[in-house]
């Protein structure tokens, strides 16, 4: 029967530590941030590393800065104070998945290196793994999926990353990818590789 036994202590205390959860689920919980560029390939690489843990049996969930910005950010735009203010939400959700046992798999331009730091140390450098997605500025441009880049230099938007407002290249980011590493598969297979050699895919 679930629940026959519950010691008193977790009656008064966090009921299950994360311990527990990370046992329960037979892997760490922890936090895949991705960086780069809009256009760069952050979220199509995630889906991608998604998709090979869950078919390892592993538990992951993606946010990304799209579909947080429809929502949770809905008030938020994209100054300075507005872009820190979203990246510090998008932390303090990935933490919770972390600590719920949960491989977060974060997609956000994420442009500032104090406001990467910051996150690394809010949800703890031993479960938060920086992936820089180091496509160059005309590759993206190039691609310009959404059409975002040709209006940002018609003038028709503000401030947009690596045209009229900066992209802070990272300092130690643990994993990075550029376009002559291959597809997105492929890089988000060595995202994988990485989990895996820093112990986070198994409990030890
Ligand atoms: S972040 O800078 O705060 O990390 P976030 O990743 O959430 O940005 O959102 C970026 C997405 O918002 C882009 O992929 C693009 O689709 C859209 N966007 C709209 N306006 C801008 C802008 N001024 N700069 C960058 N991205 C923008």
């Amino acid at each position: 029967m679930v629940g026959a036994v519950i010691p008193d202590s977790d009656l008064h205390g966090p009921t299950l530590r994360a311990a527990d959860r990370e046992r329960l689920a037979g892997h760490r919980g922890a936090v895949v941030w991705f960086t780069g560029l809009s256009g760069s390939g952050k979220t199509t690489i995630a889906r991608a590393v998604d998709r090979l843990l869950l078919d390892a049996g592993r538990r992951s969930y993606m946010l990304d800065g799209d579909s947080l910005r429809t929502g949770l950010n809905r008030d938020l735009g994209f100054s300075p104070r507005d872009r820190e203010e979203n990246l510090r939400r998008f932390a303090e959700v990935a933490r919770l998945f972390a600590d719920a046992g949960v491989l977060c798999l974060v997609s956000a331009i994420s442009p500032y290196e104090a406001t990467r730091q910051e996150a690394r140390a809010r949800i703890g450098p031993e479960r938060f793994v920086l992936v820089h997605v180091a496509t160059p500025l005309s590759v993206c441009e190039s691609r310009d999926a959404k059409g975002l880049y040709r209006r940002a230099r018609a003038g028709e938007i503000p401030d947009f990353t690596g045209v009229s407002a900066p992209y802070e290249e990272p300092d130690a980011a643990d994993v990075t990818l550029a376009p002559q590493d291959g597809d997105p598969k492929h890089m988000g297979q060595r995202v994988v590789d990485a989990l895996a050699a820093r112990g986070l895919l198994d409990v030890g």
